[in-house]
């Protein structure tokens, strides 16, 4: 029997409402509300917030139909969370919707092959071309498999880069954990599948480097179960793959585990509203402005559309796809760069459109503010050295990089090194080249100006050079700590190791001169040499230092002289020495101090 279609009055629920709002808009009493949350065992006042779930709940009691209200009104800001709730509802209400290709995150240990085996679904060769051999950014490509076009996101897999892997994992529809057949699962293979699990991401193993002699895909199965991945053949329902991406075997079987998922998951957006994208990366560049990398996930963004993301805003001037090739408008799931921002945004931040009322309001917010937000920012640094340790040296750093996920990540791992001696103070922080006012902000603290990626300029380069500041530009993450860690230990005082060498018993005074002595004495025990430091000891007590400047043994000059021997002391010291005394012999020598 078909149901007949309910009279019931629908209701447009939105992701978080008060408990007042929320019976206006049902038209009932807020004690009904009350009552019925607490019937349900949530205890919640007149104006907290009930989430979407909570609500429709209450609703659906109380005799209405729910639905999703996805409007965004004009003034509110998009977190990450939100647009990923108004993507999942979005599917469940099933308007406008169109199928969109699945984001493909690759993720997995360092070396383990995911630049590689990108390269080879996209025949092209990115992995060779990167410095240090290591992947230092995430990267958005889109490819066309089976007729299907596929966003594949590239992932860094050096454990400074974790933020790059959380944020990879977030936005992927499905993962691919690619693990070397050659070295198993390794610690950050570990911190991927705690990601995936967490953020519950279908997944699909890649089981890589097979062609090496010493593969062994039947431990790396062993070694996931153990992680709790557990793959088709072993009970599971992880789909996996053994494939080499360097000799482009078992990649076919790779992208048809994928397009399964894809398919099983059909995945849809609404292409008919407003564009919201996710920032993966911005930059600043020299000739284009601020750029930002972002990844469409519903709706379209098209050229003039006045936009926001984070604190910055703008109107798009220009749009290019992953390749670089100029397009009008983006929809879900591509990858594009956004240019006509006023600033670089942060990853993570949600580009959203805005009415040009709003942006208007923003921008006269603005005017007058930029200068003044960059004095606060200037004083704010100030209270923070402030409450540096007493003692303690502060190395001061300016860095610049490429694009904010570098630098995100740049500063977390120096923030992680930890001594009690010197502090890193962070002057100032940015994304693009080393300008002149770089050097400025630099030359009244001395700080260093570290860059990644990035250039100085000539100008930069010669106010700099006439005024002492140290530049220095990196193209590898961990040369740049490395560079870091090596200022910190020239910083430190050196630690002074002494080894004790041996004893002697003095038993006669040849000769006292001003500043040394000559005196005869025995090796007790040990050996002493030329050039030792010295301790004199009487009736028990250390009464003073000095050094062995010379020694002889049976009337002849040597370097050193074992136990048991009678020898003569050439001393410099403070100390006249008397015969009974004991000299410690010891050196000393300064070592440079590690992190
Ligand atoms: N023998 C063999 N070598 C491979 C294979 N796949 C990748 N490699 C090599 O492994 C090294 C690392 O490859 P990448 O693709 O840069 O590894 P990655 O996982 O992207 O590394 P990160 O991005 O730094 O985490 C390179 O020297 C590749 O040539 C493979 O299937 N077989
Ligand atoms: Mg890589």
């Amino acid at each position: 029997m078909i149901m007949a279609q309910s009279d019931k009055k629908i209701v447009k629920i939105p992701s978080s409402i008060t408990v007042k709002k929320f019976s206006e808009l049902l038209g009932t009493p807020v004690t009904s509300i009350i009552t019925e949350l607490l019937k349900n065992g949530i205890l919640a006042a007149i104006n907290e917030e009930i989430d979407f779930d909570t609500a429709s709940v209450i609703a659906q009691d109380l005799g209405f139909e729910t639905e999703a209200d996805l409007e965004i009104s004009d003034t509110e800001k998009i977190t990450v969370e939100k647009l990923i709730e108004i993507c999942k509802k979005e599917k469940e209400s099933g308007k406008n919707l169109r199928p969109r290709p699945p984001v493909v995150t690759i993720l997995g240990h360092v070396d383990h092959g995911k630049t590689t085996l990108l390269d080879t679904i996209r025949k092209t060769s990115v992995a060779t071309k990167e410095a240090g051999g290591i992947t230092q950014h995430i990267s958005a490509y889109q490819a066309k498999k089976k007729n299907k076009l596929i966003t594949f996101i590239d992932t860094p897999g050096h454990e400074a880069f974790s933020g790059m892997r959380e944020r990879g994992v977030s936005i992927a529809d499905i993962a691919v954990l690619v693990v070397a057949a050659d070295d198993g699962v390794r610690p950050q293979t570990k911190e991927v599948i705690e990601y995936l699990k967490e953020k519950k991401v279908p997944t699909v193993v890649a089981i890589n480097k097979i062609d090496k002699p010493t593969a062994s895909p039947q431990r790396v199965k062993q070694e996931l179960a153990d992680n709790g991945i557990l793959i088709e053949q072993w009970g599971g329902n992880v789909m996996s793959a053994n494939i080499s991406a360097k000799q482009n075997m078992g990649i076919d079987e790779l992208l048809d585990n994928i397009l399964l998922v894809a398919e099983v998951e059909d995945f849809k957006a609404d292409e008919k509203r407003d564009g919201l994208a996710i920032v993966l990366e911005s930059n600043l560049d020299p000739k284009k402005g601020p750029v930002a990398t972002v990844l469409v996930k519903t709706g379209t963004l098209k050229v003039g559309q006045d936009v926001t993301a984070g604190s910055t805003y703008g109107r798009i001037r220009k749009i290019e796809d992953f390749a670089g090739k100029s397009i009008e408008s983006a929809g879900p799931s591509m990858p594009v760069t956004i240019m006509g921002l006023n600033g670089t945004p942060n990853a993570n931040d949600v580009l959203q459109v805005t009415s040009g009322k709003s942006l208007a309001r923003l921008k006269s917010k603005e005017f007058g503010a930029t200068s003044a937000g960059y004095k606060e920012k200037l004083s704010s640094q100030k209270i923070l050295k402030t409450i540096e340790k007493e003692g303690m040296q502060k190395l001061n750093l300016i860095i610049k990089a490429d694009v904010q996920g570098s630098l995100e990540a740049i500063e977390q791992i120096l923030s992680a090194i930890k001594t009690d001696e010197v502090m890193i103070n962070f002057v100032e922080t940015g994304v693009g080249n080393i300008t002149e006012s770089d050097v400025k902000i630099a030359m009244p603290s001395q700080a260093n100006i570290l860059g990644f990626n990035v250039e100085t300029t000539p100008v930069a380069k010669r106010l700099a050079e006439s005024n002492g500041v140290n530049i220095k530009t990196f193209r590898i993450i961990y040369e740049l700590v490395e560079e870091v860690k090596r200022i910190i230990i020239d910083m430190l005082p050196p630690e002074i190791v002494r080894t004790d060498l041996g004893t002697v018993n003095i038993l006669a005074i040849f000769r006292t001169g001003k500043h040394d002595m000559i005196i005869g004495g025995r090796v007790n025990d040990g050996k002493i040499i030329k050039g030792a430091q010295v301790e004199i000891k009487r009736a028990g007590e250390i009464i003073g230092k000095g050094k062995i400047e010379g020694l002889q043994q049976n009337k002849n000059v040597t370097d050193e002289v074992g136990k048991g021997n009678e020898c003569g002391i050439v001393f410099a010291g403070n100390v006249k020495i008397k015969e009974g005394d004991i000299l410690i012999v010891y050196t000393e020598e300064e070592k440079k101090r590690t992190l």
